[in-house]
């Protein structure tokens, strides 16, 4: 019988808002897939248009958690990162990586900090700096254009990008050090928006685009990263993965957009795990 994978996902909880851990842990679990968290700050919404939210930082809990997590002799087949709570969590978290992976973990690294040309104000300007040491401790980095720029200490460009561009993007994104580079937020035209990967193992570079929707959904990058982490422990390629990830994002901002939600309150993905489990290839 073949082995139930294992994920340890380390982002934060926000209490309410659909991201981070509240979007990874069902999304990851309905996929079969075993999901043990290390939560990085505690608020009781996301950052993201609340005003008033509260904000408990969790940075002096990860290495405890780790400290006794290495008793019990856990081997996790991915390590997906996202939010993190303190600038000190960098090193923390290159520290927990080196202690908690083995030699098949996959080690994916969302390097949320920033979004449509800003960085998140609760961030130092610092802070893509060490993000970049973190991506080049990677296997897999799933940064979105202002992520990548600053990370790469260039300027930002709005969008329609060119082939180019972004093949360049996706190529000196690699040289940081993670072997697969998926972009999000690519568009060529205002008709459809997605994802790019570039595998500098291959050399193969590979696009997924679905209809844009109008409007600024959040935590969308949590539900892309979440279905593409799930979707390549299910031993899928990058390619497919890409596309299956887009897709459900996708139909999940739809759903949201159809019911007019307030932005603020993330998006509808769960309505769709039942056809993110079938494109998946399970029952
Ligand atoms: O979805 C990214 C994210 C995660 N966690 C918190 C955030 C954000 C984006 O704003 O504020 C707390």
């Amino acid at each position: 019988m073949k082995e139930q994978k294992r994920v340890a996902a380390v982002h934060d909880i926000s209490c309410f808002g659909r991201c981070s851990l509240t979007v990874a842990l069902p999304i990851i679990s309905a996929a079969g897939i075993e999901t043990a968290v290390i939560p990085t700050a505690m608020l009781s919404t996301h950052t993201g248009g609340f005003t008033g939210f509260t904000y408990r930082d969790l940075t002096e809990d990860i290495v405890p958690i780790v400290d006794h997590w290495k008793t019990l002799d856990l081997k996790f087949d991915a390590i997906y990162t996202g939010f993190l709570g303190s600038f000190e969590q960098i090193d923390i978290v290159i520290g927990l990586f080196d202690r908690l992976s083995s030699e098949k973990t996959v080690r994916v690294v969302d390097p949320v900090m920033a979004d449509n040309g800003e960085l998140y104000k609760i961030f130092p300007p610092d802070f893509p700096k060490g993000m970049r040491k973190l991506c080049a401790k990677a296997d897999v980095i799933i940064p979105n254009i202002t992520e990548a720029v600053l990370m790469l200490g260039e300027e930002y460009i709005d969008g329609p990008y060119d082939k180019g561009y972004i093949e360049s993007l996706l190529k000196r994104l690699s040289k940081i050090g993670a072997k697969k580079v998926v972009l999000t937020g690519v568009f060529f035209n205002e008709k459809e928006l997605g994802a790019a990967a570039y595998d500098s193992e291959t050399g193969e570079t590979s696009y997924a685009f679905s209809d844009r929707i109008e409007g600024y959904y959040h935590g969308t990058g949590d539900v892309f990263g979440s279905a593409l982490v799930a979707s390549l422990m299910k031993g899928r390629s990058l390619n497919d993965s890409i596309g299956t990830a887009v897709d459900f994002t996708v139909r999940s901002i739809r759903r949201t957009k159809d019911a007019g939600t307030d932005i603020r309150f993330g998006v509808n993905f769960e309505e769709g795990i039942p056809k993110l489990i079938k494109d998946l290839g399970l029952k």
